[in-house]
């Protein structure tokens, strides 16, 4: 469909059966008279089978409720700027003119904004928009809009960008101005670029709040052309646009209204409240994918009039676009690990794959101790196929890696920007906690045969929190104890808990293995746990790989001593005890003498009767051999 200039319709009587006015997928305009007298209004009339009012698809905080088929909704709650309040966001004037066809971002004359002050007439408060299909896949477009002060001209754009127009220099917290990095004037910048096939409705209100005139216009990449405008309240003679201001005092609906003053109402005096609506799809040659809206109040009727307040910009996504990345889990150390990105577009109620080849740019980042070791990224090249991508990557300690995803896919020629932010449809960043374990079994020591010696097995886990390795209360401990060098070990199962079926930790993350040899020699202790951590099962053994510690070995070791020979002598005759030392070290040698200084005390022989000489080999044993724990 062609339309070239401007094509000025008169007004007309409300027809009975229309394509935007009664097409039953709104309640656009005067309605049921039993629905506050039939006057154009905010409140459903009860009969879903005329569509929503605004008050049906957004509750009292402006929350989109959805359903009724409709493809998009938006509410914009603008500040007041009256008795003293500032409104954050108004062209700033400041910064040289702001006008309708201005450039949006730097570089040039473009938009500026902070926060101001204007008349009660200029500023806007509450803008909603709904978007949906008709029967024949048209896209139709309603707005609406609350003056505080109806009785003055006053003159209001709503504007439908494709591209995602929005704010740069906003406080984070505040909402207000804080900076602008481009130029010298006062105020920031916008973002985002008005496209080929943008729309804007322009209204001009009569001194008195009556409708004068409403106009659309698409941006043809270079200008606004295409207007098509309407006269006076009603519908053109195609219907392919309408607009009306309510009659009469109506509900102000659920959400807060104001007056001129800014003060809280509840109701709204005639002619405070206006709504439209327009067939894009018939009106112009293309349909716009819209993805952005803005209100905006002009200084006077003139379109390229200095731009006052404005509302938004907020999010209109009938065309949209969504990103996930998933899954979140837990995977043990040095294990591959791989986050699913999926990229959606919507474009007229329909949801499909991002294009493939959509490049998704996936930020690793690691905390608690994790460190990214990458192994792919499809993500970055080739990107999507079939809306999909993967990044593979692992770490080699415990640890957290989030996955942020953000991509820009084109859709009807259009850029939009998605993240995984979490704001709905986007999924929020998805984590992996790395987790790991360890075992140590200890103390290697010498002891006397016979004796009896402990090992004691320690399991640790680090479960990615940051804090570390700690004590792992449950998990299974198995162990071998090896003999070599003649030892031959024999465990007191009683006195262990190592030997325990299923969980034998305790609240430390130990158990222990009692055990001795009857024989010199080397007892090595060799343990393995299986263990949960955060669902993951992990096996770690005494391999001596850090932060495990290797084997534990036991050295038993014996000596004697013995003295020679018994026999009787005759009184007087000299008489010679042969003492003999005998070490074992439990080195496979078996018993060789002891060093020189190891050897027995001499004694007076007769100050040593036989029992005191057993003693004085256990005494002499005892200094060779400090046990051990
Ligand atoms: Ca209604
Ligand atoms: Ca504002
Ligand atoms: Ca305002």
């Amino acid at each position: 469909m062609l339309l070239i200039g401007v094509m000025a319709l008169a007004a007309l009587s409300v027809p009975s059966t229309r394509a935007v006015h009664d097409d039953n997928l709104f309640e656009l305009g005067p309605g049921k008279s039993t629905d506050e007298g039939g006057k154009t209004n905010i409140l459903g009339d009860g009969d879903a089978s005329n569509g929503p009012d605004w008050a049906n698809i957004f509750d009292g905080s402006g929350n989109y409720l959805g359903g009724f088929g409709g493809l998009a909704g938006t509410f914009i709650k603008d500040d007041t700027s009256q008795s003293g309040s500032s409104d954050r966001t108004t062209f700033s004037g400041a910064g040289g003119s702001n006008k309708n066809n201005d450039p949006i971002p730097p570089p040039g004359d473009t938009w500026h904004w902070d926060s101001g002050n204007v008349p009660a007439k200029d500023d806007l408060v509450n803008v909603y928009a709904y978007a949906t299909l008709n029967p024949a896949g048209h896209l139709i477009i309603y707005a609406g809009f609350e003056r505080l002060d109806p009785s003055g001209d006053s003159h209001i754009d709503v504007e439908l960008f494709q591209d995602q127009v929005g704010l740069v220099g906003a406080n984070a917290t505040t909402g207000f101005c804080e900076k602008n990095d481009v130029d010298t004037h006062n105020g920031c910048h916008f973002s985002g670029s008005r496209t080929a096939g943008d729309l804007i409705i322009s209204m001009d209100f009569l001194t008195g709040g009556a409708l004068g005139s409403a106009t659309i216009r698409e941006w043809t990449g270079t200008q606004y052309s295409n207007a098509v405008t309407l006269t006076g309240q009603g519908c053109n003679g195609a219907d392919t646009i309408c607009a009306f201001n309510n009659g009469g005092t109506i509900d102000g609906g659920p959400w807060p209204n104001y007056d001129r003053h800014g003060s809280l109402i509840t109701s709204l005096t005639k002619n405070s409240f206006t709504e439209f609506g327009f067939d894009a799809s018939a009106l112009f040659s293309e349909t716009p994918c819209i993805t952005t809206i803005m209100g905006k109040t002009r200084s006077s009727q003139s379109f390229t009039a200095e731009l006052k307040d404005f509302a938004g910009p907020n999010a209109f996504p009938i065309c949209s676009a969504s990103i996930e990345i998933a899954p979140n889990g837990v995977n043990a150390i040095n294990d591959p690990h791989t986050f699913t990105v999926t990229v959606s577009q919507t474009s007229g109620g329909t949801q499909t794959p991002a294009p493939d080849g959509t490049i998704v740019t996936v930020g690793l980042t690691a905390s608690n101790g994790a460190s990214v070791s990458p192994i792919s990224d499809n993500c970055a090249s080739p990107g999507t196929l079939g809306g999909t991508c993967t990044v593979t990557f692992t770490s080699p300690s415990a640890g957290v890696v989030t996955g942020h995803a953000a991509a820009d896919v084109i859709i009807a020629g259009n850029s939009v920007h998605v993240e995984t932010n979490g704001i709905a449809p986007n999924s929020g960043d998805a984590t992996k906690v790395f987790v790991d374990a360890s075992i140590t079994i200890g103390p290697s020591a010498a002891n006397e045969v016979g004796t009896p010696h402990t090992f004691t097995v320690a399991v640790e886990a680090n479960s990615g929190d940051g804090a570390g390795f700690v004590p792992a209360p449950v998990g299974h401990v198995s162990f071998t104890l090896t003999d070599s060098n003649g030892a031959s070990s024999s465990l007191n199962a009683a006195a262990s808990t190592c030997d325990d079926a299923g969980d034998n930790l305790d609240a430390l993350g130990q158990c222990t293995i009692v055990f001795t040899s009857n024989d010199a020699g080397l007892v090595t202790g060799h343990a393995s746990v299986t263990l949960n951590v955060l669902g993951v099962s992990l096996t770690r053994s005494t391999n001596g790989v850090s932060p495990n510690s290797p084997d534990a070995v036991k050295r038993f070791v014996d000596a004697s001593i013995s003295i020679t020979p018994n026999a009787v002598n005759e009184v007087g005759a000299e008489h010679t005890f042969h003492v003999t030392v005998l070490v074992d070290r439990g080195n496979g040698l078996g018993p060789v003498a002891a060093p020189r200084e190891a050897r027995a005390t001499r004694y007076s022989p007769t100050h040593v009767p036989h029992p005191a000489r057993r003693a004085a080999r256990a005494r002499s044993r005892s200094r060779r051999t400090a046990p051990a724990p």
